[in-house]
C-alpha cells in the first residue's frame, strides 16, 4: 500500500507544536551519527547569522538508523525549533525529501534548503547562500557548485549534467549535488509529482491531485505516484532539478567551495545509484518530451551566487581496473540489450573498446550516442526502461575508464575542459536524438 504521508507520528506533533515558520533547512540522513552532528551545528550557525529575524526550523528525517544519529542531531540543536523523526515509505532518500517537502508545506515557509548528512566542509555560508536568494525572492531554484576532484561526481559528470544541459537548455553543473535551495511553492510541486506532467498539459491547481495521462502518449508516467519510484531512493536530485527547469523555474548556481563527504568509488558502490539516477531522468524526459523537442539546440548558463575560487579538493580514489573489469564482465549479460537498442556505428565503438587494452573509442560522442540510443528505446518500451538503464551500467564503467585515461596528466581545472566537451557532445548530438524520437506525441 503506498503511504499517504511520509511523515512519522513523532514529526506530525512535532510539526503541530512548532505551527508556522519562514523558512527550513532538511537534513536526510541514515547511520551519519559521525558526522551529522557538526552539519547540523553548522546549519544552525548559518540560520542565526544570516537569516535573523526569520522564524526558522531544521528538518531531520532520518532512515531509521540504529548508530544514534537522531540522538547526535538532537544534542546539536542547541535550541534551535526542529522536526527531528524518521519517515514513512520506501527506504532512500528521496523519501526522507518526500517528508521534508511535506513538513515546508505544514508548516507554509516560503523558501527551503537541504544539505546532506555526511558533509565535512560545510560551513555556515553554504545555508546563507543555498537559501538566501530563494528567501529574498531573487531565485526559485538554487543547485550548487562546488570544487570537485576529478574523479568524484562521474554520474554527475558523465550522464546528469550533460543530459540535462542538453534537453533542459541549462548549464546547470551540479544537478544532482545534494544541496539545495527552493521555494515552499517547488516544494509543494515536488510533493505533486510536477515533472511528470508534461508542460504543454499542466493541469489546473483543482486537478493536481488526480493528473490525468495527456491524450495520445499513453507512455507518460502522468500520474504515477512518483513516491513508489526510484525518486524515492537516489533518484530525488535529479526529479527536483528537473522539476525546477520543465516549470520554468528561475534557477541559480551557489558556489560552496569544495565539497568533501563520504567518497564513494564508482566500479565498487555507484551502480545502484547510477540506475535509479538515470530510471528517474530517462522518465522524466518522455514525460518532458513535448518541452524539449521544441526547444532549439544549444544551452545558457545560469547566474551565480558567490565567487568561485579555486580550491584544491581532496584527492579521489579511483579502481581504474575494476572498471574496466566491470565494463569487460557486464558486457556479457548486456550484449543482447545493446544490439536491439544500440545503433550500428556507436555499437562498433562498443565492440572495439571491449577488444582493446583500454577502452578509448568510449570517446565522449559515441557515449551521447548510445545514451539517446538508449533512453529512445526505453521511451518506447518503458516495461524495459530498468533492462536498458541496467545495460547502460558497463558502459558507464567503461566510459568512466576512458575519461579516468584522458585525464590522467590533468588538474582537476584541465579536466574540467573534458566534462565541457562531453556535455558539447550531448548538445551536438540533440538532432541525432529529435529523429530518432520521430515526431508523433511520443515514439511508437
Ligand atoms: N533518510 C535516508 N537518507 C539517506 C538514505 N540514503 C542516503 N541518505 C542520505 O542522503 C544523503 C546523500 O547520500 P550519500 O550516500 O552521501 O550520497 P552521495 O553523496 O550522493 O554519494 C546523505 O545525507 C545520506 O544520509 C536513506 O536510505 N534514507
Ligand atoms: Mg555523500
Amino acid at each position: 500500500m503506498p503511504n499517504d504521508t511520509a511523515l512519522d507520528d513523532l514529526m506530525i506533533s512535532a510539526l503541530d507544536e512548532v505551527g508556522t515558520a519562514d523558512i527550513l533547512v532538511g537534513i536526510p540522513s541514515y547511520r551519519n551519527a559521525g558526522t551529522i552532528g557538526h552539519v547540523v551545528r553548522t546549519v544552525v550557525q548559518g540560520l542565526r547569522t544570516s537569516f535573523q529575524g526569520m522564524r526558522a526550523v531544521v528538518v531531520n528525517a532520518d532512515g531509521g538508523s540504529n548508530d544514534g544519529t537522531t540522538d547526535v542531531v538532537r544534542e546539536a540543536l542547541d535550541g534551535q525549533p526542529a522536526i527531528v523523526g524518521a519517515y514513512r515509505g520506501l527506504p532512500g532518500k528521496g523519501s526522507a525529501f518526500r517528508a521534508i517537502f511535506e513538513a515546508a508545506a505544514e508548516l507554509g515557509v516560503s523558501a527551503c534548503a537541504v544539505v546532506d548528512s555526511d558533509l565535512r566542509s560545510i560551513t555556515p555560508q553554504w545555508i546563507e547562500r543555498l537559501l538566501g536568494p530563494v528567501a529574498s525572492g531573487h531565485t526559485d531554484y538554487v543547485t550548487p557548485l562546488y570544487s570537485r576532484h576529478k574523479h568524484d561526481g562521474t554520474i554527475t559528470n558523465t550522464i546528469a549534467y550533460p543530459l540535462t544541459r542538453a534537453l533542459y537548455g541549462k548549464r546547470v553543473r551540479q544537478p544532482i549535488g545534494g544541496e539545495f535551495g527552493f521555494t515552499g511553492d517547488l516544494a509543494r510541486a515536488f510533493l505533486e509529482g510536477g515533472a511528470f506532467v508534461p508542460r504543454a498539459r499542466r493541469p489546473s491547481e483543482d486537478e493536481v491531485e488526480h493528473p490525468s495521462a495527456s491524450e495520445g502518449s499513453p507512455r507518460a508516467s502522468v500520474g504515477m505516484d512518483v513516491w513508489e519510484t526510484d525518486v524515492a531512493r537516489f533518484g530525488i536530485d535529479v526529479y527536483m532539478t528537473t522539476t525546477a527547469l520543465a516549470r520554468g523555474a528561475r534557477v541559480a548556481q551557489a558556489f560552496l567551495g569544495a565539497k568533501i563527504h563520504d567518497p564513494k568509488d564508482p566500479g565498487a558502490d555507484l551502480a545502484p545509484m547510477f540506475t535509479q539516477v538515470v530510471g528517474t531522468a530517462f522518465r522524466l524526459a518522455a514525460a518532458n518530451a513535448e518541452r524539449w523537442r521544441a526547444d532549439s539546440a544549444g544551452s545558457s548558463d545560469v547566474p551565480l551566487i558567490g565567487d568561485v575560487q579555486v580550491v584544491d579538493p581532496e584527492e579521489i580514489r579511483v579502481d581504474r581496473a575494476l572498471l574496466v573489469r566491470k565494463f569487460r564482465e557486464g558486457a556479457a549479460d548486456a550484449v543482447a540489450v545493446w544490439e536491439e537498442a544500440i545503433s550500428t556505428d556507436a555499437m562498433s565503438a562498443v565492440r572495439s573498446a571491449l577488444e582493446a587494452e583500454v577502452p578509448r573509442s568510449l570517446g565522449g560522442t559515441t557515449w551521447a550516442t548510445i545514451v539517446y540510443d538508449l533512453l529512445v528505446a526505453s521511451a518506447r518500451r518503458p516495461d524495459r526502461t530498468g533492462a536498458y538503464v541496467r545495460s547502460l551500467v558497463p558502459l558507464y564503467f567503461g566510459r568512466v575508464a576512458a575519461f579516468i585515461d584522458d585525464a590522467r596528466d590533468m588538474t582537476t581545472a584541465e579536466a574540467e575542459r573534458l566534462v565541457d566537451e562531453q556535455a558539447l557532445a550531448f548538445e551536438d548530438r540533440t538532432p541525432y536524438l529529435r529523429r530518432r524520437w520521430g515526431t508523433g506525441p511520443l515514439p511508437a
